[in-house]
């Protein structure tokens, strides 16, 4: 009886010290959405839980290991033990009741993160290889994904080519985004700050760089950058070169070629592209070193056929082939006008 009562305060002594030390080291981030609320608690629950069992193991397993070993010249078998049927009831029926308790929570918890809010503000995002873009109600598409802080929003989500992932850490939820098929992600943000979304479902050779900054803000900061978009976007849209510029943000593009020289380590900067001489290391019926002129013609070749021409020093088959048929004929000429005028 003495043993029980020793093992038994030392489990509770190591539950509670790893409980505690488990929850002091911050295993999640700061919680940044209502949704994150939730999922913490049952988190949290299922931590006290694994701490518990964590000791109810360990602590039986060492001190029997110390206080029963077996001691110079004793050379008896131990006693021997036919079944408990009290205990084999015990535990499958403790357990059952834990998992069933678990269950319960975890569907309310489910339920409380999916909940439809007639409110929410709906902002569609697009996924590609390697970019994430997201349009606004108001019409303008950007790269970063602004949202105001309280405001429900949902997140109309589809990808133009494989299957991404769309994860911001704060939020705690995470959802797959797949080619041909909408998947929404429901989020209230509730602290102002500066977050990342990372794409969490491995899509290629440049998934690492598939992030796109978060922005939760105050409804004042909210509304300038929304207007300031707006106002950008439509005296951009009367210009090839401003539509070009705009579908360079829409599409990915400038999360692997830069527009100021400076190198990305992944592409060729644009600067002073046009009309340059480029050094090729192959491409279809390519032979390495050959040089060609970037002219109009070779820039539209690039973004319809990357393989056709590799640039020396970079390699084939990271930009995305999908451009030739996402983007139409006058959409990429825009594009060109706009590579055109980076000098
Ligand atoms: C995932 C990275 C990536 C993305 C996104 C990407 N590219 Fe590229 N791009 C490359 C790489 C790598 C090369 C060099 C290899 C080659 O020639 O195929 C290249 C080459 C080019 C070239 C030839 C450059 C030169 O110096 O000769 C052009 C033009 C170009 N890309 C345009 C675009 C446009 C327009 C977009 C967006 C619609 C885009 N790229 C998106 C990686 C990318
Ligand atoms: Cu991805």
């Amino acid at each position: 009886m003495r043993h029980y009562v020793i093992a038994g305060v030392l489990v509770i002594v190591l539950a509670v010290a790893t409980y505690a030390g488990l929850m002091a080291i911050h295993l999640m981030p700061v919680e940044a959405s209502a949704q994150s609320i939730p999922i913490d608690h049952l988190w949290n629950i299922e931590i006290a839980i694994i701490s518990f069992l964590f000791a109810l193991i360990m602590v039986p397993l060492i001190y029997s290991l110390i206080v029963f070993r077996r001691r110079k010249g004793d050379t008896s078998d131990g006693e021997h033990i036919e079944g408990n049927n009290t205990l084999e009831i015990t535990w499958t029926v403790i357990p059952l009741i834990v998992v069933l308790i678990l269950a319960y929570i975890g569907t309310y918890t489910l339920g409380d993160v999916l909940a439809v809010d007639p409110n929410a503000l709906e902002i569609n995002v697009t996924a590609r290889q390697w970019a994430w873009s997201f349009t606004y109600p108001e019409g303008f598409t950007a790269k970063e994904l602004h949202l105001l802080v309280n405001q429900p929003v949902v997140l109309d989500m589809q990808s133009v080519d494989v299957i991404h992932s769309f994860w911001v850490p704060q939020f705690r939820i995470k959802q797959d985004v797949l080619p041909g098929r909408i998947t929404t992600e429901r989020i209230t943000p509730i602290l102002i700050g500066n977050y990342t979304v990372t794409c969490a479902q491995l899509c290629g050779t440049g998934h690492t760089y598939m992030t796109a900054p978060v922005i939760v803000s105050t409804q004042a900061d909210y509304d300038t950058w929304i207007q300031a978009q707006v106002a950008a976007a439509t005296v951009a849209a009367q210009t090839p070169i401003g539509r070009g510029q705009q579908l360079v943000a829409q599409n990915g593009c400038a999360s692997c070629h830069s527009i100021d020289g400076s190198s990305t380590g992944i592409a060729p900067t644009w600067k002073g592209l046009y009309q340059s001489q480029v050094k090729l290391s192959g491409g279809t019926n390519v032979a390495p070193g050959t040089v060609v002129i970037a002219n109009e013609a070779y820039l539209i070749e690039s973004i319809v056929n990357p393989s056709a021409k590799i640039v020396n020093g970079f390699q084939d088959n990271v930009m995305p082939k999908s451009f030739g048929t996402t983007l139409t004929q006058s959409q990429i000429s825009d594009i060109v006008a706009y590579i055109e005028t980076l000098k």
